[in-house]
């Protein structure tokens, strides 16, 4: 039988098989070949004496490490206007992950009805990604953003307390586990503690994911950095010298974009910030 892996919980994971979830193991030669199955793998199982087997993992579309996912159409970055204060390094690093495994991604910007949304609204549309502004405590924005991933398959990412699950309890209508921020911050935890995959009505499947308060980059070329920040890779060919880092050389088409507010600042810093990382990545390998 041919099935999705919707969670993985204590070494089990529960595959949808039409509308029917079976608890499944992962056979032993996945471990021995350094394969975990995750959540969104389209699997093939069997089924013996009442337990489940997961026996082929199908290929991945595409895949990322965290939220460890596979078979995204299109990764919904999910940044509060406040209450958490927008993160924009985090929201720039996870766009970078989706841009270094080819995942198309889109911003969602939560909690509108706390603070104004069009700083953050200018810098993701600026940037060049499509960008929505929703309040899922006064369901708002939600229609649009429900346009943009209905039929495909949407992970939701995103610092802790952003409204992930939120938002996903609006559109799916179920009751997903949600916890208020000042919670998190004093139990030190995020509220979702496993991705799941959840079916859409009308078609598609969305991703809940845990809020982790850092992520790293997965690792990328100091040359590649620049396309994975759409509106520098637009800029970086009208700069004076080819193979411009656009950090400390003349007539960088980047940094005038930058200073003409053509590019904004924030992701201008991220991008200097994530050179640097990189750059000492290198010198330690
Ligand atoms: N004011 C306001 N509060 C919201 C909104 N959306 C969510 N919240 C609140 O924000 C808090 C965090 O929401 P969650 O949905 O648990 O956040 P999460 O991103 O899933 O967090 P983790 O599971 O820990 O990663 C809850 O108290 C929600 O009620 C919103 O649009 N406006
Ligand atoms: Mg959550
Ligand atoms: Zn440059």
């Amino acid at each position: 039988m041919r099935g999705r892996i919707n969670k993985g919980i204590g070494g089990f994971y529960y595959v949808a098989v039409d509308d029917e979830i079976i608890e499944c193991k992962a056979r032993g030669k996945f471990r021995k070949e350094h394969i975990t199955p995750i959540i969104g793998d389209e699997v093939e199982i069997e089924v013996k004496n009442g337990k489940g087997a997961i026996t082929k993992i199908y290929e991945r579309k595409n895949s990322l490490i965290r939220p460890a996912v596979a078979n995204i159409d299109v990764i919904v970055v999910v940044v509060a206007s406040k209450d958490p204060d927008p993160a924009t390094f985090v929201t720039d690093k996870m766009l970078v992950n989706a841009e270094i495994n080819g995942i198309p991604s889109i911003v969602c910007i939560n909690k509108s009805d706390l603070a104004n949304t069009a700083e953050l609204y200018d810098i993701y549309t600026c940037a060049g990604y499509k960008t929505v502004c929703v309040s899922a405590l006064e369901n708002n924005g939600l229609d649009e953003l429900f346009e943009i991933i209905k039929g495909k398959t949407a992970a939701f990412a995103g610092v802790s307390g952003v409204g992930k699950s939120t938002i996903l309890s609006r559109i799916t209508g179920m009751e997903l586990e949600t916890g208020t921020v000042s919670d998190k911050i004093s139990r030190g935890k995020h509220t979702t503690r496993h991705v799941e995959l959840f079916k859409m009505r009308g078609g598609g499947y969305v991703l809940d994911t845990p809020g982790f308060s850092s992520v790293e980059t997965e690792d990328i070329s100091l040359q590649d950095l620049e396309s994975c920040f759409p509106e520098i890779l637009k800029h970086s060919s009208n700069c004076r010298f080819r193979g411009c880092a656009h950090i400390g050389e003349p007539d960088c088409a980047v940094k005038n974009a930058v200073l003409e507010g053509v590019i904004p600042q924030s992701r201008y810093e991220s991008y200097k910030e994530l050179y640097e990382i990189q750059k000492g990545k290198k010198i330690w390998k």
